[in-house]
This record gives C-alpha cells, sequence and structure tokens, in this order.
C-alpha cells in the first residue's frame, strides 16, 4: 500500500514537470496601421530547468525570441533560439532586453485586443510541452531607432 502511494506521488509529480511552466502578464505593443513588426513581452517561470525552442502566433508569418543588448553604445537585437528557464527562476521578457519578435505581421494590433501566442517548451528530459498565452495589446510606444538586427 505505501508503495503505491509512492507510485502515485511519483505520477502527479512527473505531471507537474508537463504544466511546469507559467506566464504572467503578458502583452503586445499595438501597431499602426501597415507597420510590419511589433513585440510581445511577459514573465516567465518555470518549476524545473526548460528551455523555450519556439515561437509562434496567428498575427505574424514570423515569430522568434530577441535579445537586445547594448554593445559599443548602439543598441543591437540577435535572434536568440534558445531561452533558458532555468528552474524557479524568474526570465522576463520586456522593452530593451528579451522580448518576442513578431515580424510580417498580418493585420494591426490595436488596443484592447488579445493575440495568441504558443511557446514551445522544451524540459531537460527532451520532452516538448506547448504552453499557450494570450497576450493584450497595449498603446503603441515608440520603439528605439538607434538599433541594427542581426540574423
Ligand atoms: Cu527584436
Amino acid at each position: 500500500m505505501r508503495k503505491q502511494l509512492a507510485a502515485i506521488a511519483l505520477a502527479f509529480s512527473s505531471m507537474a514537470v508537463w504544466a511546469g511552466v507559467t506566464v504572467e502578464a503578458p502583452w503586445v505593443r499595438g501597431t499602426v496601421e501597415g507597420q510590419q513588426a511589433s513585440g510581445a513581452f511577459m514573465v516567465l517561470r518555470s518549476t524545473v530547468d526548460a528551455v523555450v525552442i519556439g515561437v509562434s502566433t496567428p498575427v505574424a508569418s514570423v515569430a522568434e525570441i530577441h535579445e537586445m543588448t547594448l554593445e559599443d553604445g548602439v543598441m543591437k537585437m540577435r535572434a536568440a533560439p534558445r531561452l533558458a528557464l532555468p528552474a524557479g527562476e524568474v526570465v522576463a521578457l520586456r522593452p530593451g532586453g528579451y522580448h518576442v519578435m513578431l515580424m510580417n505581421l498580418n493585420q494591426s494590433l490595436k488596443k484592447g485586443e488579445f493575440v495568441p501566442i504558443t511557446l514551445t517548451i522544451e524540459t531537460a528530459d527532451k520532452k516538448t510541452e506547448k504552453v499557450q498565452v494570450k497576450a493584450e495589446v497595449r498603446d503603441l510606444t515608440v520603439m528605439p531607432s538607434t538599433h541594427e538586427h542581426h540574423h
């Protein structure tokens, strides 16, 4: 009986691994007519070591995680194909740092709308899990114009 209970407890703890990633405060920067790109931001936390290995959304044909860094006084962006989520740590995607880059937008994003975003997460044991997020569109604010794109 005791062994059975232990087995059940184990089963539950491995289920928790699958639901191990939480997303807080997701939002997307609103766009004006004709704008091709925007950014999405959120706070990620995982109970186990995990990695974000992909992003997708129906509103843009290209979605990537980018990292923004200051190099020699110039803001630069580069794709971060694998964003590590160390167990128990908070990883914030925010303006000026990591962000989800949305490119080739197929619609404009208006304040108050919600944008579905799917994150593909890989855990340390090489299992993948999809995490669905609904990000609220917030007012357009000025994008820094002094950065370059590096792919
Ligand atoms: Cu970017």
